[in-house]
């Protein structure tokens, strides 16, 4: 397979300062005329090579002379080329409704629209389809106006007209040059929930938010949220919006979250629309991050984007940041926190520590499009955290001043943006960088020993090895560190910011009046695993006395990891849990919210992460038991937590949600606890709720109930929302997620369903992702679970290489397995690297993971 390399970058050799695209858009059979204006890169005799992908080329021209001399090598179009500066001319034909990879033009639902990131454009039309290529487009589209009244593109509405034939024509422009993955375009039939936004210095944007007519009440909160996004990037960025538009349409069938192109967001219906009704307070806040997300993509991405896709964590791991400091102003800082590393534990920490592994700007792709990863996202997001604890809010602020000044309107790299945080901020960033090349998830081991009012911090680091890199250095950590008083409850000093950049380091204390207690990585600081030697009374200790609520968390987390660790090896006390737990429900100072986070038990697969070898059955009976215990001993708070707020009607406030919320873990135990009346209370609570949240949350626990009765709900479910395709999916991932004996049989069955479909990669991530994610269920000691994950893929990889390669890294965590297990695992591997005809998306995942 073809490898691209980093290192091989060269600038390119042709630029296109300008692009005109005229589109005559038909779902079977679009004809696409591209003229471009080409100039020669530098001095050199190359002739220009336009990439391109499945299209059917018609004709070429260049300064306006029909040519024959062009040629098709591999994908490309080569044409040859004597001056300096042309103009190129190319017609092609596509059939968006042929096209269900949804990369390029595409059909959706009746609609027709776009996806280019990162490789899509060249489906489109020839075109140097590459990121530091930017170019201004003009675009004129033309369709038929029953069935495409609204067409849309990037940029600024310029024109508009019928003509005879039924047809009608838009044209738009967009002033701003950018790279082709940012292009876009829409037609279809759509209704607009409009809004106007005025910017900082006083000019007015119209905003729209484009969905079918029947949705328009499900669009206030995403339009809300892009108001609320935009005032948030002036205040704290300083970045306002440039365009007069600000349009965003929303498509059942997205490989994705949603894109970010120019002034013409895409997004997955998901994450626009909701109603109490259809949608949980969790869709609610996803909905605004990824509805912020994109619309901050306009600085970090649009205005400033990446040179190669190398650079990809440049605008993903920044905006990730942004979008998360975003969240953080709406809500409760610190359940965002939690609930931010919670997901970077799941996903990228054993990315990091699996085949797939890869530095936040990695060295070598196959296929990009498998590098829309947790370590570039997520971890990528942590690097700018750790750079903004380094250099302080001013220091920070003027490092992104800088940074947006210098490389507006260009293509940049991690490089420059470091570069910028280290002049903005007045520091040196220069081991700091490793965190860009070394991947893997560096372990801390810190222990603290006191002598009398002294003490010691001993601190050693290890960065383990990862595919390709055996050996690694030291990194340069910053640890929020602050000591406790073991009798007084109080802090002993104020918080220390730690830079820990060599493998040993020790930090001395002073002054300390009694026993000290380590709070160490508050606030998550650094994306590290950290071991210490506290004891189960330190923990329980912090989770009642730390001051940094994520410090709090995080302690009862590592309490209830070890006692978990400790009974899945036959050691179970879970006296040091129940009373932390209580002692939890028991604070009235708490947010809800925070509560139901704090007395959540670790993940099953997060235990597994802990251990060598990942026993699924006995790490699911440890945490039930633990489960069983906490419901049964702590019955009596549970159910005063459920009462709470009870009947109370719907209203989405963050109050509220911390209600809904612990209303359900409290559910959730008193499940657990086996109590007779517990499967009623979630049907009686299942029937009544007026909202999917508390509907949602007791199905959840219905569903992995032994109870008749979860049939029944399901039932009611299914037939009151068969025909709302976002709410059928938590439908079929509810049960992908059960933690009943016969999930994998489920499953199987449910992929038979008539509402099944591996054309909608929503519908599809619902129940194979969900059920990839069952640590228990999947790894079923016969193998089913893994056969049933590769002959989904296999048959997903025809239609949709991108999402089925997304769904890939279940099977590659054999190395965490006993040996029948893991040899299972690689007879499924070996079964899809040696399908014919495999993408090379799938091929590069499966192959990698048998390394
Ligand atoms: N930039 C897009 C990613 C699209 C990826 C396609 N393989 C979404 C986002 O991160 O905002
Ligand atoms: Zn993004």
């Amino acid at each position: 397979p073809l490898v691209i390399h980093r290192e091989d970058y060269t600038p390119p050799e042709w630029l296109v300062p300008e692009t005109k695209l005229d589109f005559d858009l038909d779902p079977f059979t679009t004809r696409v005329t591209a003229t471009l204006s080409v100039t020669r890169n530098g001095n050199h005799a190359a002739p220009l090579r336009l990439d391109g992908a499945g299209q059917k080329p018609l004709s070429v021209t260049v300064d306006g002379v029909a040519i024959n001399d062009w040629r098709i090598d591999g994908e490309q179009l080569v044409i040859p080329l004597a001056g300096t500066a042309h103009v190129v001319e190319t017609q092609v034909e596509i059939a968006p409704d042929r096209n269900t990879q949804l990369m390029g033009l595409y059909a959706s639902g009746g609609n027709l629209c776009t996806q280019c990131e990162a490789e899509g454009f060249r489906r489109i039309t020839y075109f140097p389809d590459r990121p530091d290529v930017l170019s201004v487009y003009s675009v004129r589209m033309t369709a038929d106006k029953k069935h495409f009244p609204v067409l849309l593109a990037n940029g600024d509405p310029v024109q508009q007209g019928d003509l005879d034939d039924g047809r009608h024509w838009a044209t738009w422009h967009d002033p701003f040059p950018k790279p082709s993955y940012l292009f876009a375009l829409v037609a279809g039939n759509l209704t607009v929930n409009r809004s106007s936004f005025t910017t900082m210095s006083g000019r007015e944007v119209s905003l729209g938010i484009w969905v079918r007519e029947a949705d328009l009440p499900k669009t206030d909160h995403a339009l809300k949220a892009l108001e609320l996004a935009m005032a948030w990037d002036e205040t704290t960025y300083g970045r306002e919006y440039d365009l007069d538009v600000f349009n965003i349409v929303a498509v059942d069938d997205f490989n994705f979250g949603a894109m970010e192109n120019k002034g013409l967001n895409i997004f997955n219906s998901r994450y626009i629309l909701a109603d109490p009704d259809t949608a949980t307070d969790y869709d609610y806040d996803a909905i605004a991050a990824v509805v912020a997300h994109e619309y901050f993509h306009n600085w970090s991405g649009n205005r400033i984007t990446c040179r190669d896709w190398f650079q990809l964590s440049l605008k993903e791991g920044f905006t990730v940041y942004r979008d998360q400091g975003f969240s953080a102003d709406q809500g409760s800082r610190a359940v965002k926190r939690i609930e931010d590393v919670r997901g970077l534990r799941a996903s990228q920490f054993p990315e990091d520590s699996g085949p797939l592994a890869h530095p936040v700007r990695p060295e070598s792709y196959q296929e990009i499009s498998n590098f829309y990863t947790a370590t570039i996202y997520n971890k990528g997001a942590e690097l700018i955290r750790m750079m903004a604890a380094i250099l302080g809010p001013q220091g920070f602020r003027a490092g992104t001043d800088l940074y947006f000044d210098r490389y507006d309107g260009t293509a940049a790299t991690c490089e420059d943006f470091v570069t910028s945080m280290e002049e903005g901020g007045n520091v040196d960033l220069t081991q700091f960088r490793l965190w860009y090349t070394q991947a893997g998830t560096p372990r801390v081991s810190a222990s603290l020993l006191q002598d009398g009012d002294r003490a010691t911090l001993r601190l050693a680091q290890q960065v383990p090895a990862t595919p390709g890199q055996p050996v690694k250095s030291p990194m340069v950590l910053p640890l929020r560190v602050k000591l406790f008083g073991a009798e007084s409850g109080t802090a002993l000093a104020d918080e220390r910011l730690v830079l820990f950049d060599d493998t040993l380091d020790t930090i001395e204390f002073e002054g300390l009046a009694e026993r000290a207690v380590l709070s160490i990585n508050r606030g998550f600081s650094a994306p590290v695993v950290v071991e210490t030697d506290r004891t189960a009374a330190d923990l329980a200790f912090l989770s009642a006395h730390d001051d940094d609520p994520f410090a709090r968390y995080e302690a009862m987390q590592q309490l209830m990891l070890d006692t978990l660790v400790a009974s899945v090896e036959g050691r179970a006390d879970h006296e040091s849990v129940i009373a932390a737990v209580a002692n939890t429900l028991a604070n009235t100072d708490l947010d809800l919210a925070f509560v139901a986070e704090a007395v959540l038990l670790p993940s099953e697969s997060f235990i597994g992460d802990q251990m060598k070898i990942v026993d699924p059955e006995a790490i699911f009976r440890a945490r039930e038991a633990l489960r069983r215990d906490l419901g049964t001993r702590l019955e009596t708070q549970w159910r005063q937590a459920y009462a709470r707020g009870e009947g109370q009607p719907y209203a989405y406030t963050p109050e509220d949600k911390g209600l809904r919320r612990l209303r359900t873990v409290a559910l959730g135990y008193i499940a657990a606890s086996g109590a007779d009346d517990a499967p009623d209370l979630a049907f009686a609570q299942f029937d009544s709720a007026d909202n999917m949240t508390d509907r949602m949350g007791a199905l959840t626990t219905l569903v992995s109930s032994e109870s008749e009765i979860r049939t029944t709900a399901l039932d009611i479910f299914y037939s009151q929302y068969c025909d709302n395709p976002l709410v059928l999916d938590k439908w079929f991932q509810g049960q992908a997620q059960s933690s009943r004996d016969d999930t994998g049989a489920v499953v199987a069955a449910l992929a038979e369903h008539a509402d099944f479909t591996l054309t909608n990669p929503n519908r599809a991530r619902s129940l194979i992702g969900a059920f990839g994610a069952n640590q228990r269920a999947f790894n079923n000691a016969d193998g089913s679970g893994y056969r049933f994950l590769a002959d989904q893929l296999i048959a997903l990889d025809r239609l949709n290489p991108q999402t089925a390669a997304k769904l890939l890294p279940p099977l590659g965590r054999w190395r965490r397995f006993d040996a029948a297990r893991a040899d299972l695992m690689r007879a499924e591997l070996e079964r899809i690297v040696r399908t014919p005809g495999l993408s090379k998306d799938l091929f590069e995942q499966a192959s990698k993971s048998l390394e």
